[in-house]
């Protein structure tokens, strides 16, 4: 039997109703998100970054493991992990968040990884520019896309496959594309792409190529599966769809007060009570942050940490001063970037459940 006639090759659709099934609940379980308390850290804490792998975490010995560039380059290169390391040196704060974070809110949902809004983290990522290695093997005037292949291999949608995303050749010559070896002062981790992996700042998580082990320059746009059929914002199955590329504005906050062990519902005693949480945008900087805390009907601005140029890829602090009084409220928190994008109040739908930057609500008990 081929792979093929063993999986439809379509992405499903929930039933009207239909709760999340093991299949879910089995990919929710390996692939855990951020506990959104820890929005509380400039620098998300090791272990509590969120993890999606599409396949398995591969097994890769750094000793042997070389990284291959080629493709229509004028000179292939081969490069060891300690000849990388003895590159030059950078570190960059960068948020990387899922495009998949929010799927499971979408009605009906799209039956895949079944984020909420965990799906997100920052982490300080030690490396060495990309550019430079591609100006040495030499990219030609034609070349239009650069592909990025990861050691691992599964089968989606009944497509055998090695996880390979294809960048433009624009983005992959910023000076802030890195290939990494390093997260938070500590070598990378195994689930985050040990022993290298690509940092591609304000792109959503799937351009974040781990476990990297081919690098190729295209002279035509690559159209491998997780470009051409993954990723891709549409609504009917047969259209070609836009393709899944920057961050779309977010803010979220870390829900106040105490949770319920099992509903996760919130509760607060009356009187003043600080919401905080972080914004950003992979698209241009976050420039407002407005809370609601009557479900929706009014808003008011929110003050937003200064920002810093050191880090413009990292998320931004923000906090709102909020006086509850006691029976039932819902906090509701949305962002704007310089772009003049925001955050949509009213889902926009789509079949792969991509970039859903629905704003978060979170209803709170306030108890005598
Ligand atoms: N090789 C490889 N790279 C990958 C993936 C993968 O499955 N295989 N998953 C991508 C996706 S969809 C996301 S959201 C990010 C997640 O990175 P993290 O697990 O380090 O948070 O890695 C990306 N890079
Ligand atoms: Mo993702």
């Amino acid at each position: 039997m081929t792979a093929t006639e063993t999986n439809a090759g379509r992405a499903r659709i929930a039933e009207p109703g239909e709760g999340i099934g093991l299949d879910e609940l089995a990919l929710a379980t390996r692939n855990h998100g951020m506990p959104l308390e820890a929005l509380r850290y400039d620098v998300t804490p090791p272990g509590l970054h969120y993890v999606l792998t599409h396949y398995d975490i591969p097994a890769v010995d750094p000793g042997t493991w070389r990284l291959e560039i080629g493709g229509a380059v004028e000179r292939s290169l081969s490069l060891g992990l300690e000849e990388l390391q003895r590159r030059p040196e950078v570190s960059a704060r960068v948020l990387l968040e899922c495009a998949g974070n929010g799927r499971a809110r979408f009605e009906p949902r799209p039956v895949s990884q079944p984020w909420l809004l965990e799906a997100v983290g920052t982490a300080e990522w030690t490396g060495t520019p990309l550019a430079p290695l591609l100006e040495e093997a030499g990219v030609p005037a034609d070349a239009v896309d650069v592909v990025f292949t990861g050691a691992d291999h599964g089968v989606e949608r009944g497509v055998e496959q090695d996880y390979a995303r294809g960048l433009p050749l624009a983005e992959a010559l910023r000076a802030d594309a890195l290939l990494v070896w390093g997260m938070n002062g500590a070598p990378l981790p195994p689930q985050h792409g040990a022993p290298l992996r690509l940092i591609i700042p304000g792109w959503y998580g799937m351009a974040h190529v781990k476990w990297l082990q081919r690098i190729e320059v295209l002279t035509r746009p690559f159209d491998g599966f997780q470009n051409a059929t993954a990723y891709r914002i549409k609504v009917d199955s047969h259209e070609d769809g836009e393709p899944v590329t920057r961050i779309r504005p977010r803010a979220l906050l870390a829900p106040p007060g105490w949770p319920d062990f099992m509903t996760r519902e919130r509760f607060v005693r009356p009187g003043p009570v600080t919401v905080a949480g972080r914004a950003w945008s992979g698209a241009a900087p976050v420039n407002r942050v407005e809370v609601s805390t009557d479900g929706g009907a009014t808003w008011d601005d929110a003050v937003l940490a200064p920002a810093d140029p050191e880090h413009p890829y990292a998320w931004r602090a923000w906090s709102y001063e909020w006086t509850a009084t006691p029976g039932r409220a819902e906090l509701l928190v949305r962002a704007a970037d310089e772009s003049g994008d925001t955050q949509p109040v009213e889902q926009e739908w789509n079949r792969q459940g991509m970039a859903n930057n629905l704003v978060q609500r979170v209803p709170v008990t306030v108890v005598t």
